[in-house]
């Protein structure tokens, strides 16, 4: 029989996302994911200046194991890019029939979603919204409004994250300021996918 692990509480900050205790803490910066952007003259730019934080997530230590619940908060800071806004790199999961719920505490957030065919989906997020991302949608987050997005997440603990598709070829969407105001529009440096 599997071991009988103690339950626990962690206590969530519902202003600012921040767990206690803080977990694994993942730090993302622009340079992590500069080539994600569309504005290549825009991201050495912001190198230049200093390589902004893009976002944190803290990960409650759950085993990545079938039969536990991984879970975590994300805080996505406000910015730019150019005129594309700033985002998670985004993720199919590596057992890519598992599902995932994001509850959005704070900000305003573009769930940005894709199926392995190409399809895509997009959800608002916002305080108080509870996104379903059914299994096999690949999932960014996009921040677009002024103050930090901060969202906490819930997922099997075997669904593991797959960077791979989405750092290779992108997803056929982007998130662009126009006059202040998000549009989602085809992403010109898409690769399209024959499989
Ligand atoms: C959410 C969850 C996490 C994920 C994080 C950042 O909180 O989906 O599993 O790690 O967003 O997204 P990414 O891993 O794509 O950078
Ligand atoms: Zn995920």
């Amino acid at each position: 029989m599997a071991t009988l692990r103690q339950p626990f509480n962690t206590h969530l900050n519902l202003g600012n996302g921040v767990l206690v205790p803080e977990g694994v803490k993942v730090v993302r910066h622009l340079s992590d994911m500069k080539d994600m952007y569309q504005d290549q003259g825009a991201v050495q730019r912001l190198l230049d200046n200093g390589d902004p934080l893009i976002y944190v997530v803290y990960n409650v230590e759950v085993p990545e194991e079938a039969g536990e619940l991984r879970h975590c908060t994300s805080i996505v800071y406000p910015g730019r890019v150019g005129n594309e806004f700033f985002m998670t790199k985004g993720h199919f999961h590596s057992k890519v029939g598992t599902a995932e719920i994001y509850l959005t505490l704070r900000g305003r957030g573009i769930l940005l979603m894709q199926a392995q065919d190409g399809r895509t989906a997009t959800l608002d997020m916002f305080p108080g919204s509870v996104s379903y991302i059914p299994p096999y949608w690949a999932h960014r987050s996009i921040n677009v409004g002024p103050e930090p997005l901060v969202f906490f997440a819930v997922y099997p603990g075997d669904a593991g994250h797959n960077y791979g598709v989405i750092e290779e070829k992108g997803f056929a969407k982007v998130v662009l300021a126009q006059d202040d105001a998000p549009v989602v529009v085809d992403n010109p440096r898409y690769v399209c996918r024959r499989t």
